[in-house]
């Protein structure tokens, strides 16, 4: 018999259930947003998969109806967690007008969603960092005990605004919690082209705030360390850098071939580690996910992707008179 580790930490069978069922909602989305490129019915695809543990386990370890999140372009995992519906995001992969995350102005992917507490993000990377150190800085002006929670890719993590961002959420023990979700790779780039020092997390000591590597692939450990740091947070202990090591299971965008720079023999290998998998393997050992529920799960997740599809695809586009709306005063 498997050993119980989520009860540790405080977790219900309920919960990590749901958990599962968030990272598999995600990555059967994700899949579909793949075949509907393929078909030439959307734009731009651009994949959690590989990151939905990091994503789910981070975002269970939050109050997801207090705290706010500035998400970066893989976090679906994150951002269903937070409420955003696949409805949503495959509103948003259409670029229809009822995407609430920019009524399909922006690029797939690019979420904000205010009424969930998701900062609207830009196309450069990494800006969402001090964005988020703001939200923090309001927190701790306002006394309010709400954290911000910031995600970026490891790569992105050697942008000026990561420093910018950390050092002065370390100057004013801002409750801010900064993830990066370390892939490996930065587009082709792979992690020993990026970093000098391969451990982001070590970076934590330059700005005044504990860091932490942990397995991306397993959302209790990433729930743990992000639970810690939120405790940390809202006691007025300040920020907490969290590195989550995973891989990138796809090529980085849907308009990337990932055959260029890396072999097919490394992509299976990460497999193996797939947490869609490995997760799920925990869940049945300890006779929490029986065959009955999991295919209860599948069969209702098809339906909700496939409705979620077949609504975005018929809904309309904004009328090219909005095109300026939201841009300039009215
Ligand atoms: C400031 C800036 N430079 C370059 C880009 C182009 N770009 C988009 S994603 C990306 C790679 C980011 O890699 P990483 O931070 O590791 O995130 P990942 O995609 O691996 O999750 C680059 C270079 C950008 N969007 N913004
Ligand atoms: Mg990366």
């Amino acid at each position: 018999m498997a050993k119980n580790r989520h009860e540790e930490l405080g977790l219900s069978n309920e919960e990590v259930l749901e958990m599962y069922k968030t990272m598999l909602l995600a990555r059967k989305l994700d899949e579909r947003m793949w075949l509907l490129n393929r078909a030439g019915k959307i734009p731009f695809v651009i994949s959690c998969q590989g990151q939905e543990a990091a994503q789910v386990g981070a975002a269970f370890a939050l109050n997801r109806s207090e705290d706010y999140i500035a998400p970066y372009y893989r976090d679906m995992g994150v951002v269903l967690a937070f409420g955003m519906t696949a409805k949503e995001l495959m509103l948003s992969a259409f670029a229809k007008a009822e995407d609430p995350n920019s009524g399909g102005r922006q690029m797939p992917s690019h979420f904000g969603q205010k009424k969930n507490r998701i900062l609207t993000g830009s196309s450069p990377v990494t800006t969402q960092v001090p964005h988020a150190v703001g939200v923090a800085l309001a927190a701790k002006m306002e006394k309010k005990d709400f954290v911000s929670f910031v995600t970026l890719g490891e790569g992105s993590s050697n942008q000026g605004d990561f420093h910018e961002g950390l050092n002065f959420a370390g100057v004013h023990k801002l409750p801010v919690i900064t993830m990066v979700e370390n892939n490996k790779y930065a587009i082709s780039v792979p992690i020993e082209k990026q970093l000098g020092n391969p451990k982001v997390s070590d970076r934590a000591l330059g700005y005044g705030m504990p860091g932490f590597t942990v397995d991306g692939n397993d959302p209790l450990e990433v729930y743990k360390v992000v639970k810690e740091a939120r405790d940390r947070a809202v006691s007025g202990e300040g920020p907490t850098l969290i590195e989550a090591v995973s891989y990138r299971l796809t090529a980085h965008s849907s308009d990337d071939d990932d055959r260029a720079y890396r072999n097919k023999e490394e992509v299976e290998e990460a497999r193996k580690l797939d947490s869609i998998f490995t997760f799920a393997v925990y869940l049945k050992d300890l006779g929490i996910l029986t065959d009955e529920i999991e295919n209860e799960f599948t069969n209702e997740i098809t339906s909700i992707v496939n409705e979620a599809t077949d609504y975005a695809e018929a809904a309309p586009y904004a009328e090219p008179e909005e095109a300026l709306k939201y841009v300039y005063e009215e």
